[in-house]
């Protein structure tokens, strides 16, 4: 099986927005370890083209979302600069099925390694923690798809969003921070920061620690996305979103 070939089919509907069959109906002896090094080759490809790595996703977070893919463990996706959406405006030009989910993103200022990493150096590591969306989008018909699907099509990474200001690490509990998600004036979802693996710092070193098996690991400067602390919320052209975050303000995101 060629994975080259793969990551440029990936990659192809990834840019284009455009719906594919689930690569496991036509390669059903596809591995995870095969779809990660899938999705690593689609991100170097559009590195090779002048975008820039600049980060890391946690997917499947929740109970909820791993027993719907039938997983007892977190994905990971790479983030590129491309996908970070600078105003609060998104556009549906280019995604398939976008949904919005509520997260927190962490800021680092040092690297993390290893696989024996603790909450004290991730913390110790943290520059800041910020309020964020994520989009989501499976390229996958249906948005229906196999844990080695959804890996190979980067843990349906599309766009993010970063409230613009960042708080000390130290500065809440995050796992009792409290969200409400409106769509169009309307809740739609609420939700805690321990809807994230019971605590998000436990999101960075679950993510460090998966990253440490493959010989890979956190670079200064990075975001990591720690995952959805509600369910996704589909969106389409005029919808608005709202999310507030307790004590640290609001993020909204008009789709266009
Ligand atoms: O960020 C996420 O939790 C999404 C991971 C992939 C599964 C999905 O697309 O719902
Ligand atoms: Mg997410």
């Amino acid at each position: 099986m060629d994975l080259e070939s793969l990551a440029r089919r990936v990659s192809e509907h990834q840019r284009k927005g455009l719906a594919m069959k689930k690569l496991t109906l036509e390669y059903p002896e596809l591995t995870v370890e095969q779809a990660y090094r899938i999705q690593a080759l689609s991100v170097e490809r559009s590195v090779a083209e002048g975008d820039r790595f600049v980060g890391w996703k946690m997917g499947l977070t929740s109970r909820a979302k791993q027993v719907s893919v039938g997983v007892d463990e977190p994905i990971y996706g790479r983030l590129l600069a491309s996908m970070e959406l600078r105003e609060s405006l998104l556009s549906v030009g280019g995604l398939v099925h976008p949904r919005v989910e509520p997260e927190l993103a962490f800021v680092l200022k040092e690297g993390l390694h290893g696989e024996s990493v603790t909450p004290r150096e991730v913390w110790r590591a943290t520059e800041c923690v910020v309020p964020a969306l994520e989009v989501i989008d499976s390229r996958y018909e249906n948005f229906s798809f196999t844990l080695v699907d959804v890996v190979a099509d980067n843990a349906s990474s599309a766009r993010f969003y970063l409230g613009e200001q960042g708080f000390s690490p130290y500065g809440a509990r995050w796992d009792e921070v409290g969200v409400v998600m409106r769509k169009n004036g309307e809740v739609v979802q609420t939700g805690a920061g321990a809807a994230v693996l019971g605590h998000p710092v436990r999101s960075v070193m679950m993510l460090t620690r998966m990253l440490a098996r493959e010989g890979l690991g956190l670079e200064p400067g990075m975001v990591v996305l720690t995952g959805g602390i509600t369910e996704a919320v589909p969106v389409q052209p005029g919808d608005a979103v709202e999310v507030s975050y307790e004590g640290l303000g609001s993020l909204e995101l008009r789709v266009g």
